[in-house]
């Protein structure tokens, strides 16, 4: 079955660990991002794994030289199961974090193409030439997007049995039944504001993983 993953953006920590609370039994995952690391702290993320018991992956969207690369995959893996880095930046600073993530069992999440329509301007022309970076550097997942399946489908084609993470469905108008004849098994859709701002996160969770044992 294709993984439902949490996108936690709220800015409440409070919030935060009521929404982990209600809806841990229909997803798999969390990302965790800038938006609740930045209003609480890093110790947010060692909190909601203790609490969830899911797998938990930091959206930092690392993209530095490679020993600020080190310093700040160092820091997350503390407590994350994974953290998601950008491949523009080159193969030694995505190496740098590999590195990191290797001594500790962890997982490296590369971002090819972003969701937004404004990924077509710069991501969009080199993201095949990421996804093969990430297939070369054999990374443990990829970021690629529902909001444009024939591009999913593409960079699917490139990286074949790596992972995908995959955005944009829900608020950001994604097709989920085009996107789960794309994804299979060990891939993962990411879910924040149709799940978090919604007047029932449970429910909302709930339906989606319905849809996801469904196959829509
Ligand atoms: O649109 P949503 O509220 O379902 O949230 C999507 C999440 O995924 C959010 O945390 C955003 O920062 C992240 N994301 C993208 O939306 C697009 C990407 O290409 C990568 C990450």
């Amino acid at each position: 079955m294709v993984k439902l993953m949490l996108a936690l953006d709220v800015m409440d920590k409070n919030k935060a660990l009521e929404i982990v609370k209600e809806t841990s039994e229909y997803i798999d995952a969390i990302k965790i991002g800038y938006p609740l690391v930045l209003a609480t702290d890093l110790k947010i993320v060692k909190e909601i794994k203790e609490l969830s018991n899911k797998e938990i992956i930091c959206d930092f969207k690392v993209a530095d030289i490679p020993s600020t690369n080190e310093k700040i995959a160092k820091l997350t893996l503390q407590y994350a199961d994974g953290i998601i880095c950008h491949g523009f930046v080159g193969e030694d600073s995505v190496k740098a974090i590999q590195n990191i993530a290797k001594e500790n069992n962890k997982k490296v999440i590369m971002v090819t193409e972003m969701s937004h329509p404004g990924a077509v301007m710069f991501m969009q022309p080199i993201a095949n030439e990421l996804a093969k970076l990430a297939k070369k550097l054999g990374v443990d997942g990829v970021v690629a997007p529902s909001t444009r399946p024939e591009r999913l489908k593409e960079i699917k084609e490139i990286v074949g049995e790596i992972s995908i993470i995959s955005p944009g469905i829900g608020a950001q108008g994604g097709d989920l039944e085009k996107v789960l004849r794309i994804l299979s098994n060990d891939d993962y859709i990411i879910v924040g504001r149709s799940i978090y701002n919604s007047e029932s996160p449970k429910e909302s969770a709930k339906m989606y993983k319905e849809k996801l044992k469904n196959n829509f």
